[in-house]
């Protein structure tokens, strides 16, 4: 929070345990945490153990000490060795089971493991990509702004700390729009993620009042993932000065 307020936006890199191994994560969060991302997120949707997320949290925490937050895509994707998790319930899901039931199977195992629980009001827009579909999501189309504004709404009366616009890995950004109209509407931090691979797209996305831009798969397809964060994180940081304009 503190860093949010000092540079007006900031970065997180997801990492999904599925698609990385222990040592490309630690190359990752060496080079990330140099560009000037502000956290590492681990997690993803399909394919990912507890025994995974150790290994890779491990690895991360041997190189840096960026802050690790847990991005879960089940219960059983928790690590005792990270900093903290994202405590998120699906608040467009069709399926109990993603906006509360998951979160009583493992709210226990975040007390026991002491982990810092930030609760995630998640709602996915756009296209979803495979999140929406193993949460059983209908995404609301980006054509609907006063949709999402108004979950978001609902998300802070109930007592969430962060709300999240998701558009889905790989899927089409959030569009500045919707952004703009669920910052204009709470007063909780905004995380916004999904598709973001260029840094004006995170720069319009900073501007319109995201406070925390979420990149996942752009350091997958990079060579020089050092010099492509840091590009990002300077882009967000422009947007978020440029706010007012
Ligand atoms: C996190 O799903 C995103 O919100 C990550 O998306 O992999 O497209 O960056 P990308």
């Amino acid at each position: 929070m503190e860093k949010i307020r000092e540079r007006g936006a900031i970065h997180m890199t997801l990492i999904d345990p599925d698609k990385t191994t222990p040592d490309q994560a630690a190359k990752i969060a060496r080079e990330v945490s140099k560009a000037g991302s502000a956290a590492i997120m681990i997690g993803g949707s399909t394919g990912v153990s507890e025994r995974m997320t150790d290994d890779i949290v491990l690895a991360i925490k041997q190189v840096t000490d960026i802050p690790v937050i847990l991005f879960p895509g089940t219960p059983s994707a928790l690590s005792r060795y990270a900093d903290a998790v994202w405590f998120i319930s699906v608040l467009n899901s069709a399926n109990p089971y993603f906006i509360t039931g998951a979160q009583m199977q493992g709210a226990p195992i975040v007390k026991k493991y002491g982990l810092e629980a930030l609760s995630l009001g998640y709602i996915i827009v756009g296209e979803g990509g495979t999140v929406s579909i193993v949460s059983y999501t209908r995404p609301l189309p980006f054509g609907k702004p006063d949709v999402a504004a108004a979950y978001a709404l609902a998300a802070e009366y109930m007592g969430f700390q962060f709300i999240y616009l998701e558009g889905g890995s790989g899927a089409k950004p959030v569009p500045p729009k919707i952004v703009r109209m669920v910052r204009g509407t709470v007063s909780v931090p905004l995380v916004v993620g999904g598709g973001i691979r260029r840094p004006e797209t995170a720069r319009k996305i900073s501007q319109a009042g995201a406070d925390i831009i979420v990149t996942g798969t752009l350091v997958e397809k990079t060579q020089d993932i050092q010099d492509a964060i840091a590009q990002i994180v300077k882009a967000i940081e422009e947007g978020a000065r440029n706010r007012n304009q």
